[in-house]
């Protein structure tokens, strides 16, 4: 890992602190304007050691985000980011989700991949991609962005490893080859009723293709995907809020489905 200056030590510590006592923070952009996507992503390496280092955590995948142009809109980006999960961020189905603990979660459909292989190199592609995926699965990422009101810019999203807090991956995985994966319809209802709908065209035309970019992003850094590791390509629609006593469930075209349950 490059050496990390203090300004990049100060703001992991302010991260790190602002996930741990769920607590919103100011963007760190509104105190250094000028910082770079590079150093973001230094930043973001940076708090993940960190939470290793402190909570014992380890990395058990890799989540794209921003992959489609609904949660760029959303958001006022027109880029793609990636960040990391580590274990503790894996929740179950039939787990209730704890709201202490998050800031202000909303929840997301994603389709997730299972690698058999490990992914480097930067001219992969969606054959690449899908010869190196076991299983793919529907899942739900909650995502609890650090700063105030869910606001930021590219480079404040990177550093707080993509807004990433937990994801829940449901329980039918299947292969890759066994469905279209460039056109699954999704819908997302909340207490049974439809909230967003949605399609895996929508990820940046295919979610393999979103995984390939993301593989070409690490290339460029020494780094590669692992066999083992689970990949989230992306959400497929907006974000909803979600509080106590809500129940979220995602349905998709011949993947099945995947819920949550808020306490
Ligand atoms: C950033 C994370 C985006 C996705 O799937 O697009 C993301 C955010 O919206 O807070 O995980
Ligand atoms: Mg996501």
């Amino acid at each position: 890992m490059t050496q990390l200056t203090t300004k990049e030590k100060g703001i992991i510590d302010y991260l790190f602190e602002a996930e741990k006592d769920a607590r919103e923070v100011v963007k760190v952009t509104d105190e250094f304007p000028d910082l770079t996507i590079e150093e973001a992503y230094e930043i973001q390496v940076g708090l993940l050691a960190r939470r290793s280092e402190e909570i014992g955590t380890r990395q058990v995948g890799v989540k794209l985000g921003l992959t489609s142009k609904a949660k760029q809109e959303m958001m006022g980006v027109n880029e793609a980011i990636y960040g990391y999960l580590h274990n503790d961020m894996l929740a179950l189905e039939w787990e209730p989700i704890q709201l202490s603990g998050l800031i202000h979660p909303k929840v997301e459909p994603e389709i997730a991949f299972l690698l058999a292989e490990d992914l480097q190199g930067e001219n992969i592609t969606v054959e690449d991609v899908l010869k190196a995926t076991k299983y793919v699965a529907p899942a739900l990422e909650v995502i609890d962005s650090r700063f105030k009101d869910f606001r930021f810019t590219l480079v404040d999203v990177v550093a707080d490893n993509c807004s990433s807090s937990k994801f829940i991956v449901g329980s039918k995985w299947v292969s890759p080859h066994a469905i279209d994966l460039a056109n699954i319809g999704m819908v997302m209802s909340k207490n049974g009723e439809v909230a967003q709908t949605g399609s895996s065209a929508a990820v940046l035309g295919h979610p393999a293709e979103a995984i390939a970019w993301a593989v070409k992003q690490l290339a460029l850094q020494g780094k590669g995907l692992k066999n083992g590791e689970i990949v989230l390509s992306g959400a497929m629609s907006e974000a909803i809020a979600f509080g106590p006593g809500d129940s979220v469930i995602a349905e998709f075209d011949g993947l099945g489905s995947v819920s949550m349950y808020c306490k």
